[in-house]
């Protein structure tokens, strides 16, 4: 799905990583390769050339926060600017209210029948009880399409054969549906969004009050989706697009940004003819894979302002046990940097959040952390581990290997010994820190108390 798109894109990205640095010369580039590689997908020119100006924007505006080369940044403005293209964030459907309804509209051929087979097959895998209802009485042989489906997926069919009222039958089974976790409603199609089709939907929706009514649109009709979408959105207010045949069409990429940028989100994507081929529908997932960024989340979280919540509680932990090492003292220090983690890690720690840490005591770590940092690099991982081992022989190696003044490594060490023996009175202080032990690393840092 998409393969061109995906590979010009991941083209563009080995641009920027081959790069030597980033200039706006190479934004332009950059900026011209993915409104090529959009085009070709079919995305509306518009919405290209939005995306576009977006980028050029936050690259003069944006501050690159220091710990990120200026390379990874404009990667991951690309990367969050691709995804807000998609729609943003994800919008799950929730089977929480017994039964759920989900109401499928949609024009002739565009994949409904298939979808509601495909949804219900989804949605028994996750253990709901699953029913299908057939209420087109246009299509000849739709109940039967519908029914062969649900007795594959082994699914409880409902529908009236030759009967010719959609509402009819809804009520018919009214009180059978109730018992379900989800019930799909499958629904007549028309060539074309006819004020019939309109009454229909609108009059079986007023009856049935579904939970969801879901807008399924071939993804092969490229950027025309967004006045399908726009037209049905008017009519008969849908709560979310599935997006069917993006496989072996170019312009599915067209599709899925046209109805995006519409407003309503993409639930669902269909993604081949068998009944297992329908994926949920993450724009952050589905970008990543299209740039072919396995370790996006990693690139992303190091760009993060604050260290993460799991990262900070793994640090205290360890930091209890009593193995610190110098990777945590970097990170440490790389926390502090972008402000306030470090508080976040105190305030892990019992007794911790009471102590603020004078202001000089962060910026005089600021300007040592790149030094160290291309010390460390320069570091076998026993070292990092286990700086006890750093003799001043190795010192020698390292400053040369890394191109850091001995002194600047040395200051290192001192700072981690002086890190690990705070430490140690933190945990002197049995459960959590004593007063006593608290006033005397605030005496050690100049404050008082
Ligand atoms: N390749 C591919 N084909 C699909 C996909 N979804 C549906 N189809 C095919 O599209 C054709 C039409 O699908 P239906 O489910 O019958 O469409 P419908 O919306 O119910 O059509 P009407 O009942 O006529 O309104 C079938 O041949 C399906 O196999 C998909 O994700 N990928
Ligand atoms: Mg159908």
């Amino acid at each position: 799905m998409l393969e061109k798109l995906s590979s010009s894109l991941r083209g563009t990205l080995e641009k920027i990583s081959k790069a030597l640095f980033v200039d706006k010369k190479l934004i332009n580039e950059l900026v011209k390769d993915i409104q090529k590689a959009l085009i070709d997908a079919d995305v509306n020119i518009q919405l290209v050339l939005h995306l576009s100006d977006k980028i050029r924007a936050r690259m003069i505006d944006e501050n690159v926060p220091s710990n990120v080369s200026k390379k990874d940044f404009l990667i991951k403005v690309v990367y969050e600017e691709l995804i807000a293209l998609m729609g943003g964030a994800e919008k799950k459907l929730e089977i929480k209210k017994k039964p759920t309804v989900i109401m499928l509209v949609g024009l002739f051929g565009s994949g409904k029948t298939t979808t509601a087979g495909k949804l219900a097959k989804y949605y028994k895998k996750y253990g709901f009880r699953v029913a299908v209802l057939q209420t087109d009485t246009y299509r000849p042989a739709a109940f039967e399409q519908l029914e062969q489906l649900a007795t594959r997926v082994g699914v409880d069919f409902f529908g009236i054969k030759n009967e010719k009222n959609p509402q009819k039958i809804f009520k018919t089974f009214l009180e059978k549906l109730s018992k379900y976790d989800l019930v799909i409603v499958d629904t007549a199609g028309r060539d074309a969004l006819s004020k019939d089709l309109i009454e229909e939907i609108s009059a079986l929706a007023k009856l049935i009050k579904p939970d969801e009514r879901l807008l399924v649109i071939s993804g092969d009709i490229g950027q025309t989706a967004q006045h399908q979408a726009d037209e049905f959105h008017k009519s008969c207010n849908v709560s979310g697009v599935i997006a069917t045949k993006m496989d072996g069409t170019a312009k599915a990429g067209g599709a899925l940004t046209a109805c995006a940028a519409t407003g309503t989100p993409i639930v669902f994507i269909g993604v081949g003819e068998k009944i297992a081929d329908i994926e949920p529908f993450r724009p952050k997932n589905f970008v990543g894979r299209l740039l072919g960024m396995g370790d996006i989340e990693a690139l992303l979280e190091k760009t993060q302002e604050a260290i993460s919540q799991d990262k900070a509680e793994d640090l205290s932990k360890r930091v209890l046990k009593g193995e610190f090492n110098l990777i945590d003292l970097y990170e440490q220090m790389s926390a502090l940097k972008n402000m306030g983690p470090l508080t976040k890690v105190m305030d892990m720690i019992p007794g911790m959040s009471k102590l603020k840490l004078p202001q000089e005591v962060l910026e005089s770590q600021e300007g040592q952390l790149e030094k160290w940092k291309h010390a460390m690099d320069s570091m076998t991982q026993e070292e990092l581990e286990d700086p006890v081992v750093i003799t001043p022989a190795r010192i020698d190696r390292i400053a040369h290997g890394s191109g850091t003044p001995s002194a600047d490594i040395r200051q290192l060490i001192k700072q981690y010994k002086k890190s690990k023996k705070l430490i140690k009175m933190l945990k002197g202080g049995g459960q959590g820190v004593s007063e006593k032990n608290l006033q005397k690393m605030m005496k050690r840092f100049g404050v008082n108390s």
